[in-house]
């Protein structure tokens, strides 16, 4: 078998999704995630004008040698538009070869681990009634774990609050990043932050009870010492985990905060490759890994990182917000379901224009993440439809402190 078309779809239901589809001389497709929320177009570039050619000819089954070609030969290794474009490759060809043996993906990694795969929400509000509503919707849509964002008194719009305004007027719902030429700029402050959170959670708390694991999102936002804080004046409210607490491309910061607090921690988002999680690994000092199949490279090197964490009982927890479209979503899934690490699932389901364009297979019953028996990744792309919602430049937002001091957001 080899592959004889390598195309890049860019098309924009509800928001931007960059899609690469292997077609074989046999007549099978893969489809692979490239999307990178807010630079979308610079990895449909890399992967047409740089890599489409070079896969033409090749075995669509040597995916280790393809990957390994592709990283190495680019020589400047990493960073997540070369990683998504890669990843995009990845995923295709896991597709193919689950098309050609006539089994879902995470056969070929395993077989299934778990009947399905536990996930969590968003809740958010500006305030608590807002929030113990939002609470509410996503106990009734079947999540068992809950992630908790909140407004902070005196501050206009901040991150992962659904129902704040945007600057173009539209609502954070399914998509932070703001359609338009410039991004929007949001404010922060550490200190208001800091003292307003725990009485949050111990007003969910008292309202939900002990038994329900409560998630929270700090966005990179704090210093090594701030996260260390706030990390300790959780632990009263029993959280599932911290996530992002600092930037964490300085992993010895971390030792820090482990150093300070038995609140769990979750890292990885924005990471790239396995080398981001090593320091974090080896030491123990996170509990779960929040790498997305998408910007990590694919299935191959998530599947590998995954080991490596098992080793020391650190668990998945894999980014899943609707950036990561449903062709990365499902690669991430299948995954999930082969592993034994398995942690949780972040879920925000897809808007409806969305699964217009890809028809996704996996379900959400009874509070976990079905996988179907459908060979590949298990989700098919209407080119017709991606055609009807062209790319629409759109930016993440931004945060400046009250001086004006942009920080991160
Ligand atoms: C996030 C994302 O889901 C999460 O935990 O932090 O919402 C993130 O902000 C977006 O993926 C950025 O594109
Ligand atoms: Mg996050």
């Amino acid at each position: 078998m080899k592959i004889i078309a390598a195309d890049v779809i860019v098309t924009s239901p509800s928001r931007n999704f960059v899609t690469l589809k292997l077609t074989t001389d046999e007549g099978l497709t893969g489809l692979g995630d490239a999307t990178l929320n807010g630079r979308e177009l610079a990895v449909a570039s890399y992967l047409k004008d740089h890599l489409a050619q070079l896969l033409i000819g090749r075995d669509p089954h040597r995916i280790e040698d393809t990957w390994q070609f592709l990283y190495r030969s680019s020589y400047w290794r990493r960073g997540p538009v070369t990683m998504a474009a890669i990843a995009a490759v990845d995923m295709a060809l896991w597709d193919i070869k689950g098309k050609a043996a006539g089994l879902p993906v995470y056969q070929l990694l395993g077989g299934a681990s778990r009947l399905g795969l536990r996930t969590y929400g968003h809740a958010s509000g500006r305030d608590l009634p807002e929030l113990f509503d939002s609470v509410r919707e996503n106990l009734e849509e079947g999540h068992t774990s809950v992630r908790i964002q909140t407004s902070i008194p005196g501050l206009k719009a901040i991150y992962g609050i659904a129902s704040q305004e945007q600057a173009t007027g539209e609502r954070y719902d399914y998509e932070p990043a703001g359609r338009g030429a410039f991004p929007a700029e949001e404010d922060w402050d550490t200190r208001a932050y800091l003292n307003h959170l725990p009485g949050v959670f111990e007003a969910v708390r008292n309202e939900f009870g002990p038994d329900l694991p409560l998630l929270h999102d700090g966005h990179h936002r704090m210093t090594p010492i701030q996260a260390a804080k706030l990390g300790k004046s959780l632990e009263p409210y029993d959280l599932f985990w911290l996530e992002d607490c600092t930037p964490a491309e300085n992993q010895e910061s971390l030792r820090l905060v482990r150093q300070h607090t038995t609140t769990p921690l979750a890292i990885g988002e924005v990471f790239n490759t396995v080398w981001d999680f090593q320091t974090l690994i080896r030491e123990q000092l996170i509990d779960y890994v929040r790498a997305a199949s998408t910007h990590f490279g694919g299935i191959s090197p998530l599947k590998k990182v995954m080991d490596y964490a098992a080793q020391y009982q650190i668990k998945s927890g894999f980014h899943g917000p609707t950036d990561i479209s449903p062709v990365g979503f499902a690669a991430q899934c299948h995954v999930g379901l082969a592993i034994h690490n398995y942690g949780i699932q972040e879920y925000m389901a897809h808007s409806e224009a969305t699964n217009t364009v890809f028809q996704q297979s996996i379900r959400f019953e009874g509070g976990y993440l079905r996988l179907s028996d459908a060979p590949g990744l298990g989700v098919e792309l209407d080119e017709e439809a991606a055609a009807a919602h062209p790319y629409q430049q759109a930016y993440l937002p931004y945060n400046r402190l009250a001086d004006g001091t942009v920080h991160d957001w």
